[in-house]
């Protein structure tokens, strides 16, 4: 429906025609008619909207994706914003953040809840994609702008301010926030949503908080307001001198280490930095999000590195005396909680495009596009190459390594009689019997650490573990994204018995959208992972095994007679419960050719762990304690503490 202004006198004559329609309908049409464009490649950056009605957006939002949906059906196109429902609306967050990881944060999907309830369960799928650095969309509901018939269903009502409502919570969460109390302010909240959702530097959760009253208001919008937009994806050029002065710095380095984070693959440098790996001879180390910059057997690779590093990463760490991060955040797991680098001369270099990643572990700050600072860096290196030795020492501790992963993987004739496997026979059995652009998913547990270490991944986005936030609940909802985002690979999600009973939800999602995944149920009975941690840091595994209580009241009963194998099945999954290796190979090539969501559970002994990496990770132990088993943990952790480093290096100085 257009109508014109009135063309009367002066400047109304010129006035621009308008459109009538509501906030819920204008915000469904600009969203469905942004795009993005870098290296001149321009797609949609919504894919469609995920969402649960309930009464804060059923007649608002609701409406408008139905109007759109109905009238894109009329006239044979598309819908502007495709609708899928989804079970959680944390797990709807999760599911379209792993969107846009696959999609190297060029596409992505705006999620609608209700208000109140509907709308603070996606806080924790904002903190994941702003911690991630990941674009998603998030629309929750608010209470009435008008507040006529306060205090309303779900509302907050605090008794010290009027205008607080429970989604104040998701400013912090947040790269932008903004609140639409009346139709006029909708133009400027979605374009700020949009300046941040596309800028690599800013990325994360952007949030339009839409009361429910403003949702179904009519107003009379501008039609440009709806005209296609292009939001360009810069590639920031590094600074001449710095590239220089980095340069310097590397060509000087007897023992250099690339470390390669995220923003490798944001950024598309994998070719680059292979480039400039091969080039040179400096080895790569990848943190958690860099895992699969490259090829697990390409000659510069020593894998991952830090607390869940491998041994050949680490070691090279400790020598550095030139460290390159590319892309990296220096999380605590990149770092070993500032243990890793143990060479008194050591210097950073750190390319990154936002300039709070750069500055970190101090050095030469490179703030540039990834791919763009390569390319310069391996013009301004010009023929530097590390010495034979250094070559020949890091070829010889990628191999060790790769030997103990190749015997972690080992199925012996024992594992066919019957006998369980153990998770790194299960990752090993995944790994070997996946395709190379097979994708394989995960996020908390045990299992994110091991598959960075021993995961050999050889494609660029064979590899996804979400381990900004390491949240249980992620894998499901995650492994539909990425399927979404990627149909033509087939998805392994590895999920925890633990995880999957936080969110097996989105199984029926999967189900419900033909989005086929293939979870890899791994029941050991509770927290393999934190039951380890908690052992050696003195606390007895307590309260971390699904157990009966005993008479005496502790956990430590039988384990549970719970068949989540069952469960899956009641969702509506296929699943295969397997226990021998060669069960096991036969559910994954049934998994592989079927069209269905197929769930293949085993049990694993959760004492059974990955090879040791020979490193640590800073989590508290209690300074006093009753118990032996704190005390000598308390003296190994003060142990620990005396080689972390203080938080900016003495080259730094
Ligand atoms: C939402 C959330 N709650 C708690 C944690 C802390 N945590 C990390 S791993 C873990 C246990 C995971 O259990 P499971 O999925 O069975 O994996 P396993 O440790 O057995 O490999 C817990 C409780 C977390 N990461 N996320
Ligand atoms: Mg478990």
């Amino acid at each position: 429906m257009v109508s014109t202004a009135p063309k009367s006198t002066g400047k109304l004559a010129d006035a621009e025609s308008t459109v009538r329609l509501t906030v819920a309908q204008a915000t469904i049409r600009f969203l469905a008619n942004q795009y993005v464009e870098r290296d001149g490649i321009r797609s949609k950056f919504f894919a469609g909207c995920f969402g649960i009605f309930g009464h804060g957006n059923v007649a608002g939002l609701g409406q408008a994706l139905l109007q759109d949906e109905l009238e894109a059906a009329e006239s044979g196109r598309e819908p502007g914003l495709k609708y899928v429902l989804g079970r959680n609306e944390q797990a709807m967050v999760h599911s379209a953040a792993a969107y846009a990881r696959q999609k190297d944060r060029l596409q992505t999907w705006a999620v609608t809840a209700s208000v109140g309830p509907g709308s603070t369960n996606m806080l924790t799928g904002a903190a994941l994609a702003t911690i991630n650095r990941l674009p998603v969309l998030l629309l929750p509901a608010d209470t009435f702008a008008t507040r006529v018939s306060s205090p309303v269903l779900q509302e907050l009502e605090l008794p010290s301010s009027g205008d607080v409502t429970v989604n104040d919570a998701f400013k912090p969460l947040s790269r932008y926030f903004d609140r639409v109390w009346r139709p006029e302010q909708l133009p400027a909240a979605l374009l700020g949503a949009m300046r941040v959702l596309t800028d690599p530097v800013e990325t994360g959760a952007a949030t339009v908080s839409i009361p429910q009253d403003v949702q179904a208001e009519a107003h009379d919008w501008p039609e440009s307001l709806f005209a296609e937009r292009t939001w360009h994806v810069a590639r920031p050029l590094p600074e001449r001198s710095v590239t220089a002065r980095a340069a310097e710095i590397i060509a000087s380095a007897r023992k250099p280490l690339i470390i390669a984070g995220g923003g490798v693959h944001y950024s598309g440098a994998e070719e680059a930095l292979a480039a400039l790996a091969s080039g040179t001879g400096i080895p790569v180390a990848e943190s958690q999000a860099g895992k699969g910059s490259l090829r697990y057997d390409h000659p510069q690779s020593v894998g991952a590195i830090g607390s869940t590093g491998t041994t050949a990463a680490n070691a090279l760490a400790s020598e550095a005396d030139v460290v390159i991060g590319i892309g990296t955040r220096y999380s605590d797991f990149t770092s070993a909680s500032r243990t890793a680098f143990n060479n008194p001369e050591v210097r950073f270099v750190n390319i990154n495009v936002a300039s709070l990643d750069a500055v970190k572990q101090g050095g030469v700050s490179l703030v540039a596009d990834a791919r763009e600072a390569l390319q310069a860096l391996s013009t301004a290196l010009n023929g530097y190459r590390v010495s034979d030795e250094y070559r020949s020492r890091v070829t010889e501790l990628a191999a060790e390594w790769e030997d103990t992963v190749t015997e972690a993987y080992k199925i012996y004739a024992t594992s066919d009689d019957g006998a369980a496997l153990n998770q790194n026979q299960v990752i090993g059995l995944v790994n070997t019997l996946s395709e190379p652009r097979d994708v394989v998913v995960c996020a908390a547990g045990s299992m994110p650490g091991d598959l960075h270490k021993m995961w050999r991944t050889r494609d660029r986005k064979g590899y996804h573990v979400e381990y900004g936030y390491s949240c249980m609940g992620y894998e499901i909802a995650g492994g539909i994204g990425v399927k979404m985002a990627d149909p033509d690979r087939d998805v392994f999600v590895m999920v925890g018995d633990g995880s999957y009973l936080m969110m097996a939800t989105e199984l029926v999602t999967a189900v419900q959208e033909g989005v086929k995944v293939i979870p890899v149920l791994v029941q050991n009975h509770g927290f393999a992972s934190i039951g380890g941690l908690s052992e050696s840091l003195g606390s007895q595994r307590f309260g971390t095994a699904y157990r009966y209580r005993t008479a005496d009241g502790r956990l430590d009963g039988d384990t549970l007679p719970v068949d989540l194998a069952a469960n899956a099945a009641s969702l509506g999954a296929d699943v295969i419960k397997v226990t021998t290796a060669a069960e096991f190979t036969d559910a994954v090539k049934a998994a592989k050719v079927a069209d269905r969501t197929t769930v293949i559970h085993v049990e694993t002994d959760p004492l059974i762990y990955a090879p040791d990496s020979q490193s640590w990770w800073d989590v508290p132990v209690s300074e006093v304690s009753t118990l032996e088993s704190t005390q000598s943990a308390y003296e190994r952790y003060a142990d620990w503490k005396k080689v972390q480093r203080p938080l900016v290096n003495p080259s730094d100085r």
